[in-house]
């Protein structure tokens, strides 16, 4: 599937996903969200991929925030919608079942930072800038970064992020937990690393892949006794699958699991 504004590789189980506008420092659009929504859905269909990668492309930015061009013109029911828009696209990337892996080389500001979050790890190098600078434009985050944010990293940090507008380091990211994992070398090194964890991930059973990243997104609003509650349920149901009977008999038997996503 050829898109404008994506790139879309996939090898071994993982798919590289390219935000692919470099002039303009991977701004996302409504081209771009409209080619993200369909790359998403169709890889979330896809049994081969168990991994996905998330990148911009040029090694200056994963994305520097929605396109100011486009949020210039857009009124009140306009921003409305097209924030709703991108939090479902945000959403199904976050519960896609599989861990998707933001791969920050550069500039992951606004709606780029919440592209980010949106993603089950952050991966950086040292040229990576973070931020929410949308109070310097008159607005807050629309794509769901003021309530990730918060969650990510508490209140104190977040509001920090969001009353000032400041662009951080990858060091102070790392610091309080915006970013999972420092990487020492170029956007290539940080590619590689990203996609060795994901192969990591890929090699697990993709059942219980899909039910921890289920167990913790849907534990995380709950309280506790409603979580524990969840994870039971969820821990019974993988109980009857093939992939517990296989996991469970290769350990006894002293050989490799053979998974069947069944
Ligand atoms: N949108 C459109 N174009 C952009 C964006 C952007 N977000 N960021 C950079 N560009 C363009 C620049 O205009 C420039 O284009 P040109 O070469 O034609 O002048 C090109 O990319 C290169 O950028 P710079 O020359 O500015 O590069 P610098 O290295 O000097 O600066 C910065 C890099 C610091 C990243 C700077 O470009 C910048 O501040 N960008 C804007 C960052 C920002 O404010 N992002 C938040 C946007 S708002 C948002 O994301 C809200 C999400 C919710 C929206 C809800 C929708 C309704």
């Amino acid at each position: 599937m050829a898109y404008e504004t994506l790139l879309l590789e996939i090898h071994d189980n993982v798919a590289v996903l390219t935000l692919n506008r470099p002039k303009v420092l991977n701004a996302l659009n409504a081209a771009m969200l409209g080619e993200l929504d369909e790359a998403i859905r169709s890889l979330a269909t896809d049994g081969a991929v168990r991994a996905v990668v998330l990148r911009g492309a040029g090694g200056k930015a994963f994305a520097a925030g929605a396109d100011i061009a486009e949020l210039a013109e857009v009124d009140a029911s306009a921003g409305e919608q097209t924030a709703s828009r991108a939090q479902r696209i945000f959403r199904r990337i976050e519960t896609l079942g599989k861990p998707a892996i933001a791969c920050i080389d550069g500039y992951a500001l606004g709606g780029g930072c919440e592209l980010a979050m949106a993603c089950t790890f952050r991966l950086a190098n040292d040229a990576a800038r973070f931020g929410q600078p949308e109070i310097r434009l008159g607005l807050i985050p629309g794509y769901g970064g003021s309530q990730r944010l918060p969650r990510l990293v508490g209140q104190g940090a977040a509001l920090k992020l969001l009353l000032t507008g400041a662009i951080i380091d990858t060091a102070e990211a790392f610091r309080i937990g915006l970013v999972d994992e420092l990487v020492q070398g170029d956007s290539e090194v940080l590619l590689a690393r990203a996609v060795e964890l994901a192969r990591t991930i890929a090699q697990m059973p993709p059942l219980a892949v899909a039910a921890t990243i289920e167990a913790v997104d849907q534990g995380a609003g709950k309280t506790l006794d409603e979580a524990l509650a969840l994870e039971t349920r969820i821990f019974g149901r993988l109980c009857a699958t093939e992939d517990k009977r296989e996991g469970t008999r290769a350990f006894l038997e002293k050989r490799t699991p053979v998974w069947t996503g069944k």
